[in-house]
């Protein structure tokens, strides 16, 4: 199975990023985290993008605050799908993040998820691999299937306890 990249611009935003990590594991998706910095690394930011798809990697979740330039980067030098995850590391709460990061000029695309919406980027990186992966397409059916009860549980509750 393809991995996938998760790259953080700084440690600081690990908190913001762990949720991924989890959401991976559940699925069974393998990953590799680096630190790499559009800013302030930003050889190694450019070498990881452009050997990446050599080294087996099947997408990119490129998480960063502030000014983050961060999946754009990365995104500059390889063609494969990079997911951008605006974190909330600032007094903005995130908002410049997102609007760095979902602003792209046309040309190189960054798929942005919401603020901190580690989740998202995992479960959209995971279906771009379940594209040419049946088993882990049907694991994410399972998944959202289980979401679903969990709603429906939910609601048989709050009826019974409120609808007299
Ligand atoms: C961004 O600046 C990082 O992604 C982080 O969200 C923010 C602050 O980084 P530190 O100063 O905490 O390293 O580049």
């Amino acid at each position: 199975m393809k991995k996938i990249g998760v790259i953080l611009g700084s440690a600081s935003d690990l908190p913001k990023v762990e949720k991924a990590f989890s959401t991976l594991d559940g699925l069974g998706v393998p990953y590799e985290v680096h630190i790499y910095s559009a800013h302030r690394t930003p050889v190694e930011a450019k070498t990881f993008a452009e050997t990446a798809a050599d080294k087996g990697f099947g997408a990119i979740i490129a998480a960063a605050g502030k000014a983050a330039h961060l999946a754009g980067a990365i995104a500059a030098s390889t063609v494969l799908p990079v997911v951008g995850l605006p974190v909330s590391a600032s007094t903005l709460d995130g908002i410049d993040a997102l609007l760095s990061t979902v602003q792209m000029p046309a040309g190189i695309p960054v798929a942005t998820v919401a603020i901190d919406g580690a989740v998202n980027a995992a479960l959209l990186c995971a279906q771009i691999i379940a594209v040419s992966d049946a088993e882990l397409a049907e694991k994410l059916r399972k998944m959202r299937a289980e979401a679903t009860e969990n709603v429906l549980k939910a609601n048989r509750e709050v009826e019974a306890k409120y609808n007299k």
